[in-house]
C-alpha cells in the first residue's frame, strides 16, 4: 500500500514516515500530500504560542487529556524554529507528553527543518495535512518564540492561544510586540507562583478593546496550573466557545482562507527558490559577480532573472 493510502487509513506510522520526508523535502512527500490533500479540512486546528519555558508542552499534554476523556482523537505537532540547532527543547516536548505514548488516539510529533523560515512554515502545514488526513479530530501546533514563524502559524489556527507565565520577562516584549492581538485565547500559566495577579491585570488592560463591536470576540484570560492539571478543562471549554462563535459570526470559513492562502503563497516561494537556484549556466552566481564589482543593481538583476525565468517556461 502507498504511503498517503496508509495514512488515510489511520496508520500512525506511515503519518511518522511521511512527516519525516516532509522534514527533508523529499519529493515523494509532494506526490504524497497531492493525494493526501482532498481528504483534509476537517480537522480543526489549535495553535499553542508563548515564549520558551511559559509551560506550552505541559498545557499540551493536559488539553490531550481533557479531549481523550471526551473521546475525541488529538494530534500534536510541536515546532521549534532553533531545534535544528540545539536538539535539546524537541526531547524536552516528547518527555513532557509521554504519558500518551501509548494511546492510539493520539499522535504526537515534534518538527525540525533546517533552512529558511518558509520551509518550516510549509513543513508545518504539509505535517497538520497528514495527521488531519489521517482522522485527527483536533491538532494542536505548538510554536515557541516570537517572529515571523510564530505569527504565521498562529495564521494558520482556528483558534490561538497565548501562553503566558509569571516571571517569564517577555510577557511586555509578546504585548508590544502585537502578538497578543493575534490571542483567540490567553492562558495564565503558572498561575501557582508569585505574580499570577498583578500579571493577569496587565493581560486585561492590553486586551481591554477601545470599543467593543458586534461581533467582537473578546479573548477570555485563563488560569492554569498545568504542572498540577489544572485548568485545562476551562482552556477546552473556552477552545470549543471561541469555534461555535467562529461560526456563529461565519468567521470560521475566513480564517481558513488564509491558511490556504499562506500555504499557496509558501509554496509559489519555494517552488520560485528552487527555479531560480537551478537556474542554467550558473546566472544567479554571474549576477552576484556583477553585482559584487559594480556592474548592475540588485533590481536589474532580479528582472534579468525574472525574464530568464519566462523564457525557461
Ligand atoms: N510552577 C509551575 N511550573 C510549571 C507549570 N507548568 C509547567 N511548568 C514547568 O515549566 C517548565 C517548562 O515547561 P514546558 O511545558 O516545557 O514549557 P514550554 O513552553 O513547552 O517550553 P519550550 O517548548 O522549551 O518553549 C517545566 O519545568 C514545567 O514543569 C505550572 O503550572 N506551574
Ligand atoms: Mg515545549
Amino acid at each position: 500500500m502507498n504511503l498517503a493510502a496508509a495514512v488515510i487509513k489511520g496508520d500512525a506510522r506511515a503519518a511518522a514516515r511521511l512527516i519525516t520526508l516532509i522534514e527533508d523535502e523529499a519529493p515523494e512527500a509532494l506526490d504524497a500530500l497531492e493525494e493526501l490533500y482532498p481528504r483534509t479540512g476537517r480537522a480543526y486546528i489549535i495553535g499553542v504560542t508563548g515564549a520558551p519555558g511559559v509551560g506550552k508542552s505541559t498545557l499540551t499534554d493536559c488539553l490531550i487529556d481533557v479531549f481523550r476523556k471526551q473521546n475525541k482523537s488529538v494530534g500534536v505537532i510541536a515546532i521549534d524554529p532553533t531545534s535544528a540547532l540545539t536538539g535539546g527543547a524537541l526531547l524536552g516536548d516528547r518527555i513532557r507528553m509521554q504519558r500518551h505514548a501509548a494511546d492510539l488516539g493520539v499522535f504526537i510529533r515534534s518538527l525540525a527543518t533546517r533552512g529558511w523560515t518558509g520551509g518550516l512554515a510549509k513543513a508545518a502545514l504539509g505535517a497538520v495535512h497528514v495527521l488531519d488526513a489521517m482522522g485527527q479530530d483536533f491538532i494542536i501546533v505548538e510554536t515557541v518564540g516570537s517572529g515571523q514563524v510564530e505569527l504565521d502559524i498562529v495564521k494558520a489556527a482556528d483558534t490561538t492561544i497565548l501562553v503566558m507565565a509569571p516571571g517569564a520577562g517577555d510577557e511586555i516584549q509578546m504585548m508590544k510586540a502585537g502578538i497578543i492581538e493575534s490571542a483567540d485565547i490567553v492562558v495564565l500559566n503558572k498561575a501557582d507562583l508569585l505574580g499570577t495577579k498583578r500579571l493577569e491585570a496587565d493581560i486585561s488592560a492590553a486586551l481591554r478593546p477601545t470599543e467593543i463591536g458586534d461581533n467582537q470576540w473578546l479573548p477570555p484570560v485563563v488560569l492554569t496550573e498545568s504542572v498540577n492539571g489544572k485548568g485545562a478543562k476551562e482552556v477546552v471549554a473556552a477552545v470549543i466557545k471561541h469555534w461555535h462563535f467562529l461560526k456563529y459570526i461565519n468567521a470560521l470559513k475566513q480564517r481558513r482562507r488564509e491558511r490556504i492562502k499562506l500555504e499557496l503563497s509558501v509554496n509559489i516561494e519555494s517552488y520560485l527558490k528552487e527555479l531560480v537556484n537551478n537556474l542554467e549556466g550558473n546566472l544567479l552566481d554571474k549576477l552576484v559577480n556583477d553585482l559584487q564589482s559594480g556592474k548592475t543593481t540588485p533590481r536589474r538583476a532580479a528582472r534579468q532573472v525574472l525574464s530568464r525565468l519566462r523564457k525557461e517556461a
